[in-house]
């Protein structure tokens, strides 16, 4: 049967275009296998991005592994999430949750019972915060992240040797920091305390407690940094300017203190804290900034330096969070918190020339050091929880930004490293921005302060950046920090192949795996409203009244 010309020519253009869509709708079908995981269609444009940058840095990491183990050095595999296709934060969860299970399995085959493990020579470690003893500083400092992990037996292992072992009178020595025993044992023991109503860790963390008080007999009630449990004598670092007790330690007692207090019904601990706290109240503060040294005998500022890095960081922290968990009631430290917090961001934020990165520089006197710390990037997350809980949208809108410009920062000197961790400084001259210049900058001791700002951001904006930012940290732990028995921090972020220091530290388990495990988890886990974090990373409920 014969077609018209017309006919024929409207044929041909149809069998062509249909032909045409059929040929391009086979490049918009979902694919399948790995992809799987990001076929869900709210977000499969942005994660097949990821997906792709992904599978560009695995080939790259898969050269990096051909030439570690060329050079001898062979890389551990890379656990596979439990959860395959099902959700992908909810496998990215588990990811955590079996690095945390590797992680605690190595220290307790190889280290338990000592401070930390040394994860490559697999045998104790401890520093001198913790003294001469052995107590366990990465049991206490985990457990309850293993209890908000379900790692159940392993908490039933962690709670065991607490009970059994935990016992400052018998097992420390030598001179502890007042502080660091404050944050991980009272901290670490309080939180599992209120997560699990389990009166063995009150008891054990009041009888700590205790132990510190001699720390506060001093004119001002400013406490000395070290204490000798033993004989009750305390003193300060001789290198902290003459005999000087230091900002961020005498001002991060507070939480553990009072709520150690409020649980107990023994008001000696808040006592001393309030009495700090009078005493800061009153002291005049120059150009209304915090020095970093304080002489606990005269009452006196030592050498006028100011950081919200190291020796200050965590004052600015509790101001903040001790306004939070009396359920904004105690308004004066608010108060306190604003007029520091104002005085911080006047003289100590600055913008880099080339990449315009807000950053906080440190202060010696008059001279200006244009240089950041990886402690410093907490402030993000303590401004973004500041704005969360802002009456004034102004304000709230102008600390939300502030904590966002110093997350992209603290990421910036993440992505500038050769690993993709940030340093533990970085600088901003003329020639560099965001990276570090000497050598004893470059290392990276599984801090958690930039993951703790992106959680706090994550929960509050809700961005998805903040989470490949956190997963992009998973990935590249994986691949440089894992070694065969753990985790060990890296000498120079820099280099490669990586060189590590060996020791994996018990914040590891407190805070940065803690909040690596939070920013892909559900936000009804420990809601911002209801907990506080002490600056370990340690849950404290908000006290509702
Ligand atoms: C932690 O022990 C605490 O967060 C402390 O306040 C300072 N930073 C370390 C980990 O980097």
């Amino acid at each position: 049967m014969g077609l018209k010309m017309n006919e024929r020519f409207i044929a041909v253009i149809s069998v062509f275009i249909l032909a045409t869509v059929s040929f391009f709708s086979l490049f918009l079908l979902p694919s399948t296998g790995s992809d799987e995981l990001f076929n869900r269609e709210h977000i499969v444009p942005r994660v097949r991005d990821v997906y792709a940058r992904r599978q560009v840095l695995e080939q790259q990491a898969a050269e990096l592994r051909r030439k570690a183990e060329e050079a001898g050095i062979v890389a551990p595999p890379i656990p596979r999430p439990e959860v395959a296709g099902s959700d992908y934060n909810e496998a990215r969860r588990v990811t955590v949750k079996q690095m945390t299970k590797f992680a605690w399995d190595s220290y307790r085959r190889h280290a338990w019972g000592s401070n930390e493990l040394r994860p490559i020579s697999k045998r104790g470690h401890s520093s001198s915060i913790f003294g001469m003893g052995e107590m366990g500083a990465t049991i206490v400092d985990a457990i309850d992240t293993l209890w908000i992990m379900g790692l159940k037996e392993e908490y039933a292992k962690a709670r065991n040797w607490i009970q059994h072992n935990l016992d400052f009178a018998l097992t420390a020595k030598g001179d502890l920091s007042v502080f660091e025993t404050n944050i991980r044992f009272i901290g670490g023991l309080l939180s599992i305390y209120a997560l699990t109503s389990d009166k063995m860790y009150l008891v054990k963390a009041e009888a700590i407690g205790k132990l510190l008080l001699p720390a506060f007999d001093t004119p001002t009630g400013i406490p000395y940094a070290l204490v000798n449990v033993i004989t009750g004598s305390a003193k300060n670092y001789g290198w902290a300017s003459g005999g000087c007790s230091i900002l961020s330690e005498f001002g991060s007692l507070q939480l553990e203190f009072d709520y150690l207090s409020v649980l107990t019904g023994n008001n000696i601990f808040s006592n001393k804290v309030q009495r700090i706290r009078n005493f800061l109240s009153e002291i005049e503060k120059p150009n209304g900034l915090y020095p970093l040294y304080l002489h606990p005998k005269t009452g006196k500022w030592g050498s006028v330096s100011h950081s919200i890095g190291g020796l200050g960081d965590s004052f600015y922290e509790y101001l903040l969070k001790h306004w939070l968990i009396t359920g904004k009631k105690d308004t004066h430290v608010k108060d306190e918190y604003d007029a520091a917090v104002f005085a911080v961001e006047r003289r100590m934020l600055f913008e880099s020339k080339q990449s315009k990165l807000w950053y906080f520089a440190n202060i010696h006197g008059t001279r200006i050091e244009h240089k950041m710390e990886h402690l410093a990037c907490f402030s993000g997350g303590m401004f973004a929880l500041q704005s969360a809980n802002e009456v004034n949208s102004t304000v709230a809108a102008h600390y939300l930004e502030l904590a966002e410009k110093l997350a992209h920062t603290c990421h910036e000197s993440y992505v500038r490293s050769a690993i993709g961790i940030g340093p533990e400084a970085f600088r901003f001259t003329s020639d560099v921005e965001a990276k570090a210049v000497s050598v004893n900058e470059k290392y990276y001791i599984l801090r958690p302060e930039a993951v703790e700002t992106w959680f706090y951001l994550w929960r509050i904006t809700k961005q998805e950046k903040y989470r490949e930012w956190a997963w992009d940290v998973v990935m590249a732990l994986e691949k440089y920090a894992r070694v065969e028995a753990g985790y060990s921090g890296i000498l120079d972020v820099y280099s490669l192949p990586v060189n590590h220091d060996d020791v994996q530290q018990s914040f590891l388990f407190a805070e940065l795996f803690k909040y690596l495990y939070l920013i892909f988890a559900d936000d009804s886990i420990l809601p911002l409203d209801r907990w506080v974090f002490n600056t370990e990373a340690h849950p404290f409920p908000v006290r509702m009244q």
